[in-house]
């Protein structure tokens, strides 16, 4: 590990090695614009999924916080990432996906905090990033990426940030899938939630003043919108791409499954007039 000292000094103190999570990426994902992405996400069968099981369990992360000190709500925060094979050399190259070489999802364990953001790399397998967390409690970090050569990876990592806690805010399924977010008014609509099943889930984005079609959706990483989703206890991630990825609204189709019944939080994101805005909305398959 002499590289990540002699990189910045940091203490890896809080450091520890984690298994790769049960990784369940989206596998509709058309991508024609994006070759890199259109290889892996487009041609898989069964046998390449299982093919993509074995790979991810060959690369490690080992995540180090805050130089090794206690994680504290409201104050910057440095998170760091360093990626390595299974020999526990450096894993240096990853695929651009969605414009990005790594995707960093941050949930409160309660699911009401959401945040994603894009560490930079720092080089030799090495990603970081300063983020505050809003108030005390877990948080759990989900690493989504692509190691040149490898198949899509998630890894995860639970935290704990010291503070004043936040009321647990309980997790309920929705009575009207409608909600306006930033002046724009998103209804959901799903095909029926059977676990194990495709479920087509379908967007449409109004202005929720006017009541008019919003058409002008920009692309956000490189598509028309993404959906992260965590069940209850936030082990099982899902991170969806839509069917058409260039589509600018007023509707934005994704295809998943849900791995079992339960309840889901599913978190749409989008951009319009230069700003990314996340819808969240809780599920229950029965
Ligand atoms: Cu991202």
């Amino acid at each position: 590990m002499a590289y990540l000292l002699s990189a910045c000094g940091i203490s890896l103190g809080t450091a520890k090695k984690v298994d790769a999570p049960e990784s369940l990426h989206d596998e509709h994902h058309p991508d024609k614009g994006n070759a890199a992405n259109s290889s892996l996400h487009t041609n898989s069968t069964h046998a390449g999924d299982h093919e993509q099981h074995q790979q991810e369990r060959t690369v490690e992360a080992i995540w180090s916080f805050d130089e090794g000190e206690q994680l504290q709500a409201g104050r910057n925060s440095l998170i760091r990432l360093a990626i390595s094979d299974k020999d526990g050399k450096p894993v240096e190259k990853f695929d651009i996906n969605h414009e990005k070489k790594l995707h960093l999802i941050v949930v409160s364990k309660d699911l009401s905090f959401f945040e994603h953001v894009h560490p930079e790399y720092m080089g030799k397998g090495v990603f970081q990033i300063e983020m505050q967390f809003p108030a005390g409690g877990d948080y759990k970090l989900f690493a989504d990426f692509i190691p040149t050569g490898g198949a899509a990876t998630t890894q995860s990592e639970w935290v704990s940030v010291g503070g004043s806690p936040v009321n647990h805010v309980p997790i309920v399924p929705e009575q009207a899938w409608s909600i306006v977010v930033d002046g724009k008014r998103i209804t959901l609509e799903t095909t029926p939630l059977v676990a194990g099943e495709e479920v087509a889930l379908s967007y449409t984005i109004h202005d929720s003043q006017k009541e008019e079609p919003i058409t002008d959706l920009q692309p956000y990483l490189g598509a028309v919108g993404h959906v992260v989703i965590l069940d209850e206890e936030a082990e099982r991630y899902l991170h969806v791409h839509p069917m058409d990825e260039k589509s600018s609204g007023p509707e934005a189709k994704f295809m998943t499954t849900f791995p079992d019944r339960g309840i889901y939080k599913v978190w749409a994101q989008f951009q319009h007039h230069d700003r990314v805005f996340t819808v969240p909305f809780v599920v229950k398959v029965p």
